[in-house]
Formats: C-alpha cells, structure tokens, sequence
C-alpha cells in the first residue's frame, strides 16, 4: 500500500466513532422521516433501513484494492458509513432520493446510478454520497456516508452475489456467475412486474392499515366502556364486535366504531 502511515499508526476505535454516531444519528432521521410518510400519505416509499459501519479489515481491503495510502483513507473511502434503504417498487427509489436530497441537515455531493447503468456483474442500486456534518464533542467534523437505495428483488441479488464474491474472493466460478446474471435479469423481471401491480398492492396496504387502526381504536373504547357499562351491556358490546369484526367490512367496523363513540358521549368518557 503507497503512502507512509502505518497500520499500527491508526487507532482504530476512535478513528470508527464518528462513523458510528453518524450511522446512528442518519438512521434514526431516516427512520423518522418514514414515519412521517406513513401519517401523512398512508404509507411510506421506505420498506426498511440499516445501517453499518465498515469494518477495519474491509476498509484496509478496499484501500489495497484502489490502491490508496492509509492517510487518505478518510477522503477517498465514501462508504466508511453506509446506510441502505429498502424499497418495494422501482418507483419509490426516486421518490426516497428526492426526500434525501431536499434535507438540509446534510449535502449531497454525488449521485451514482447503477439503475440506469447497470454494473457489468448485474448490480443494481442507487448511491447517494453525502457530506454529514457530525457534532461531536470536539467541534463539528464533516463526514462522508454512502446511502444505497434499492427494491427488495435487488438488495435480495446484490447481498446474495455479494456473500459469493467475498467467498470466492472475487473469483465467482463462470457457471455460477452465469446463474448470477440471469438471477440478475429475474430480479429485473419481478421489480418491472410488481409495478405493475403496485396501485393495487399500495392500496391492499392502505386497507390492511387502515383497518388494523381502526379495530386497536375500538379495542380500547371496549376496554374505557368496560368501566363504566352494565354487564348486560358490556356483553351485547363483546357480541357486536365480533359479529362486525368476522364480517370483514370496514365500513361495518367504521359504523361500529361510531356507535361506540356514542355510548362514550352517553358515559361521559
Ligand atoms: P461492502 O462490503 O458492501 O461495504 P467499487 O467497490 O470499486 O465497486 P466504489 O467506487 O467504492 O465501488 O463505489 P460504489 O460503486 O458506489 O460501490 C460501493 C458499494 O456498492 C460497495 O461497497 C457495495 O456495497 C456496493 N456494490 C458496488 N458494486 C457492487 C457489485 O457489483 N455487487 C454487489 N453485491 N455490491 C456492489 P464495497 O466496499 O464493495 O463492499
């Protein structure tokens, strides 16, 4: 490796800690602002996020492998911290890239699109390196993170290619890198068929989540109406639920949700 630092020259435990806070610090704002999709619009472009700090051995791999010196490290490796953000449909990548890039609590400072340019191992994500600057105890150190943004289908090949790559030590035998590619075209083929079909999953969802609200909202009127209602009536409650809940209307439930806010104005609840 060129350059003059030596290995033993890095304290490696504090030289990770600022890429661990802010691991910590985008995952937590991402994960919020996910949830802020879901109150607002019903459902969120983001299926899940993880976070991770590259370990000491891969960052000495990918420094030998672009032949970088140990001191430039810090500049020159983007993904020390890397956040990965799940998708279910192509389409949300872009909606979830123009939410990131419309934050001011970081810079975007590259975008790499290996959706539309695909990498000749059948790769397929898109990369966002952005510019955080990290209050630490010292004073503000800007730090430079990865955000990987792909669907389901192609975070299933690249994680899978990615243990076979590391196993084989980039090596894949050409039989199964053959398989690899046409896992490659498949996982293309699934993320064009579901958006087809995504307004109708989308709105599956919004159902499920709608009605999954609503029945733990009548669960705890049950529960504030059991203080205060006679046996008889509480039984007569219990009864009608269970007669509206096997029904599977929502409108059913809806009306039935009604009813209960009433018997609560008529309680006093
Ligand atoms: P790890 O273990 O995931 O951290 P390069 O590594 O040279 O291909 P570069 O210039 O560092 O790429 O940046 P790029 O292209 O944005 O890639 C950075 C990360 O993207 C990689 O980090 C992988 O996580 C992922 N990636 C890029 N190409 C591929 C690929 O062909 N297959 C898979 N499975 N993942 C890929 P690391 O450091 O390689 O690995």
């Amino acid at each position: 490796m060129k350059g003059s630092v030596a290995v033993n020259a890095i304290n490696w435990k504090s030289f990770l800690l600022p890429y661990q806070q802010a691991t910590d610090e985008l995952l937590l704002k991402i994960q919020h602002m996910s949830v802020e999709c879901k109150q607002l619009y019903m459902h969120s472009p983001i299926d899940s996020i993880t976070g991770r700090v590259k370990q000491s051995t891969s960052i000495l791999d990918k420094a030998k492998r672009k032949h970088y010196a140990l001191a430039e490290i810090e500049d020159k490796i983007e993904d020390i911290a890397g956040i990965r953000i799940v998708c279910q449909f192509v389409e949300d990548i872009e909606k979830v890239a123009g939410l990131l890039r419309n934050r001011k609590d970081f810079k975007v400072l590259e975008e790499r699109d290996y959706i539309t340019n695909t990498k000749p191992s059948g790769y397929r994500s898109y990369h966002l390196i952005i510019e955080y600057p990290l209050n630490t105890a010292w004073g503000v150190k800007n730090v430079l993170a990865e955000i990987q943004i792909r669907t389901i289908a192609m975070n299933f090949w690249a994680t899978a290619e990615h243990s076979l790559r590391y196993k084989y030590s980039g090596n894949i035998p050409d039989d199964l890198q053959e398989r690899l590619t046409h896992c490659a075209e498949a996982a293309y083929y699934l993320d064009q068929e579901m958006s087809t079909i995504k307004e109708e999953i989308r709105n599956a969802q919004r159902l499920n989540a709608i009605r999954s609200s609503l029945v733990s909202d009548i669960l705890e009127k049950i529960q504030s109406l059991n203080f205060r209602a006679s046996i008889q009536e509480k039984d007569e409650i219990d009864k009608e639920f269970i007669a509206v809940w096997n029904k599977e209307d929502l409108n059913a439930l809806r009306s039935f949700n009604q009813k209960l806010d009433h018997l609560a104005t008529s309680y006093n609840i």
